[in-house]
């Protein structure tokens, strides 16, 4: 080859290398970077020589695609695949029913406790030879099989003696978007909506799989597209052949779709004058549209209703029940084997009692009404989504109930996807929490796994956090939340350290300085937001409708429960919402052992204790502090936990790429300014009330009371922009 050609064939080569690499953060945590370890890498080359892998459907076909993706980047070489007998093999990836007798005798191992979606990883040595084996009872237990071993690679594990089976503890493992139609996502910060709807259903983006992808690897198998704020265009053919676009996508990736059901649907498309649950001509139009569905997609999974919430329409609106309208759905996807997802988070305008309790009013009297293919889905506290809430007390409530769990993904009140907060730290500390139900050690997450009281159906839902951006979270760390989430919906019992340090091995390196480091970082990322935004217990001080930043002096909105000062209570004899017995008693929706320690202030830990208790402001806290006191050195705390956050992301620089370090550090650098904002406003705010002076150790505001509260964000995501 003459030198011109080579030194062309060099660049045409370097060229294919720079287009073939996704943008950054594109990857997930599925980069597969190259195993640098000498040792580890030809441990590696050695088990992979030749694989047998199954041939079939499409299922096998998504894993085994994926093995040759993860193989390829992290060994630098194509796998070779043999289909020959599958014990001649180094790695056999095969069914329980295609292993040979002579393998499975050498696994020795119980499928029953499999179940379909389990798998079990294990080295076998065979006529003096070590085989690695990857099997399952059924197609999705390989395809979780092999993202399982292609993540123990991306945690750098020999392979040599493993022995790992895994199944997922909870049954439908589900992401909601809050997609509207028009793509805008409502509470989304990482740009618009995934779903392409004027180019579906011919156009299939690589986004589209690249997502079911992402999901399938951390176990999700169920995603609603569209938000709950429903429209009932979703229902009708036009709109339905792309989500049968969708559904073909997702199907090799084990994830069914639901859809958001408007239930005034029959009215709205259906041409009829009621929606009322009991008139027969009504479920006779749930009954055929169900129908209609299933004929475009036979695996279907449900609807997700939000009903009578927030100006939803329901079955309310005709003097029926929560249960009227959810049996009615559940009555005619029930042939399908389809499930009604119905939410709980209700609250009234009608209703004066405090809104913390209204869910749990209207909902345990019908504890054993709904029907089997009916769950009720729960948001993990009784307001919504604060930064730190009690575990919501329907949990210990409803044990005949199937109760879902629904946690935000999306930071709503966490500080968008401008904020570096970890999230799993919250959901493990719900899931942890005690509800006493059945005596000590009736945790939420053993009501969400079924196992405290025998359910058979189970379900954990996240609301996303996805969309257009490159990074498909907005912020890169945002991509842990939505990792973090998928894997505690698979084991509601794992702890978040755990998957923090997976989830930065697969994501940015395998360096243990670096792990370390930002391993902690990530861990007391959701206290430093809590103390900043919410500390001792307050909630929801949000400014009005898009909830970016401050708003504890809102007082004139037209729904007493929309106005911050609802919820602090503030005056000068002190703050926080009384629900004990001599307040709103919301603290006997709890189980009495509970209830007990929550109704002391002495005994009620002070993360809750606003939440629980009006106390004065020179009320001692456990530090000796006063309240006032104690209350502005959280809020300084937590300014100076972000800082503390940058001085580790500075330190941590040489371990990752230039592009890397600093789109993380301008984030940062808004994330202080806005802990700053948040301290600022609240204690100015507040000392209106205190009368007494900041602290030591507290800095001095910069800017005045009026200032904050003359604040306007008409640019604020996650909510139709209102210009004017
Ligand atoms: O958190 C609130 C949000 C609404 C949301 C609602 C809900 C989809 O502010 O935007 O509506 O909860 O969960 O239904």
């Amino acid at each position: 080859m003459s030198r011109t050609k080579a030194i062309f064939l060099f660049f045409m080569l370097q060229i294919t290398l720079v287009f073939a690499q996704s943008p950054p953060g594109y990857d997930l945590w599925l980069g597969y970077s190259e195993i640098e370890e000498p040792a580890l890498l030809k441990e590696y080359q050695n088990t992979f020589k030749s694989i047998y892998f199954q041939n079939g459907n499409e299922m096998l076909h998504a894993a085994e695609r994926e093995l040759t993706t993860g193989i390829k980047k992290m060994l630098r070489k194509l796998p070779d695949f043999e289909k020959l007998r599958n014990s001649e093999n180094t790695v056999v990836i095969a069914k329980k029913s295609n292993l040979e007798s002579s393998l499975l005798k050498r696994l020795a191992f119980d499928f029953d406790q499999l179940g379909a979606d389990g798998f079990v990883i294990k080295t076998v040595l065979f006529e003096r030879k070590q085989v690695l084996i990857v099997t399952a009872n059924e197609d999705i237990g390989i395809l979780y099989g092999v993202f399982g071993l292609l993540n123990l690679m991306q945690q750098r594990e020999s392979l040599k003696h493993i022995m790992l089976s895994d199944a997922p503890k909870v049954n439908i493992r589900m992401l909601n978007h809050w997609d509207n139609l028009d793509r805008t996502v409502e509470r989304g910060y990482a740009g618009f909506s995934l779903w392409n709807w004027q180019k579906l259903p011919e156009y299939i983006d690589q986004r589209y799989i690249d997502y079911a992808r992402a999901n399938a690897s951390i176990g999700i198998n169920a995603v609603s597209l569209t938000n709950v704020n429903a429209n009932a265009l979703i229902l009708t053919p036009a709109y339905l052949e792309k989500v049968q676009a969708l559904a073909k996508v997702f199907r090799p990736y084990g994830i069914k779709i639901y859809l958001t059901a408007r239930f005034s649907a029959p009215i709205e498309i259906g041409g009829l004058e009621t929606a009322d649950p009991l008139d027969l001509n009504v479920q006779n139009w749930w009954h055929g549209k169900v129908k209609e569905i299933y004929d475009y997609i036979p695996d279907f999974g449900g609807f997700l209703v939000k009903a009578n919430s927030e100006g939803q329409p329901g079955p309310q609106n005709y003097g029926r029940s929560h249960v009227d309208g959810a049996n009615m759905m559940a009555m005619a996807l029930e042939p399908f084997g389809g499930n009604v997802i119905w939410r709980a988070f209700v609250y009234s305008e009608h209703d004066t009692s405090d809104r913390a309790k209204q869910a749990y009013t209207q909902f345990v009297p019908f504890d054993g009404k709904f029907r089997d293919n009916v769950l009720v889905q729960t948001k993990n506290g009784a307001i919504d989504f604060q930064p730190r809430e009690p575990f919501h007390p329907m949990f210990g409530a409803m044990p005949k109930t199937p109760l879902m769990m629904e946690f935000q993904i999306t930071q709503e009140y966490l500080g968008f996807s401008t904020h570096l907060v970890f999230l799993p730290k919250l959901f493990e500390e719900v899931l942890h929490s005690d509800t006493y139900s059945k005596g000590k050690g009736s945790t939420v997450a053993k009501v969400i796994a079924g196992s405290l009281n025998q359910k058979k159906l189970t379900g954990m839902a996240g609301v996303a956090n996805i969309g257009t951006d490159l990074n498909w979270t907005g912020h890169p760390f945002a991509q842990a939340n939505w990792y973090g989430f998928g894997r505690m919906a698979w084991d509601p019992y794992l702890d978040s350290e755990t998957i923090a340090n997976e989830w930065i091995k697969a994501t940015y390196s395998q360096n243990p300085n670096f792990i370390t480091a930002i391993k902690s970082m990530m861990l007391t990322s959701r206290e430093a937001v809590v103390n900043y935004m919410n500390p001792l217990g307050l909630h929801h001080i949000f400014d009005t409708g898009h909830h970016y930043g401050p708003g504890p002096w809102v007082s004139e909105l037209s729904r007493p429960e929309w106005n911050p000062v609802y919820y602090h209570k503030a005056d000068e004899k002190g703050i926080g919402f009384n629900r004990t017995p001599s307040g709103s008693d919301a603290t006997a929706q709890y189980a009495p052992e509970l209830a007990k320690i929550f109704n002391d202030p002495k005994t009620c830990p002070e993360e809750y204790l606003l939440w629980f208790h009006h106390l004065p402001w020179d009320y001692k806290l456990k530090n000796g502090h006063t309240l006032w006191d104690g209350l502005a050195l959280k809020y300084q705390q937590g300014v100076d936990q972000v800082k503390t956050m940058i001085v580790t992301w500075d330190d941590s620089k040489q371990y990752i790429t230039p592009e890397q370090h600093n789109e993380v550090r301008m984030l940062l650098q808004i994330q202080l300014r806005e802990a700053k904002w948040w301290r600022d406003a609240c204690l100015l705010y507040f000392q209106t009330f205190s009368k007494q002076a900041l602290p030591e150790g507290v800095n001095k505001p910069t800017k005045t009371l009026a200032y904050y509260k003359s604040l306007k964000f008409p640019f604020a995501p996650g909510i139709r922009p209102q210009w004017h």
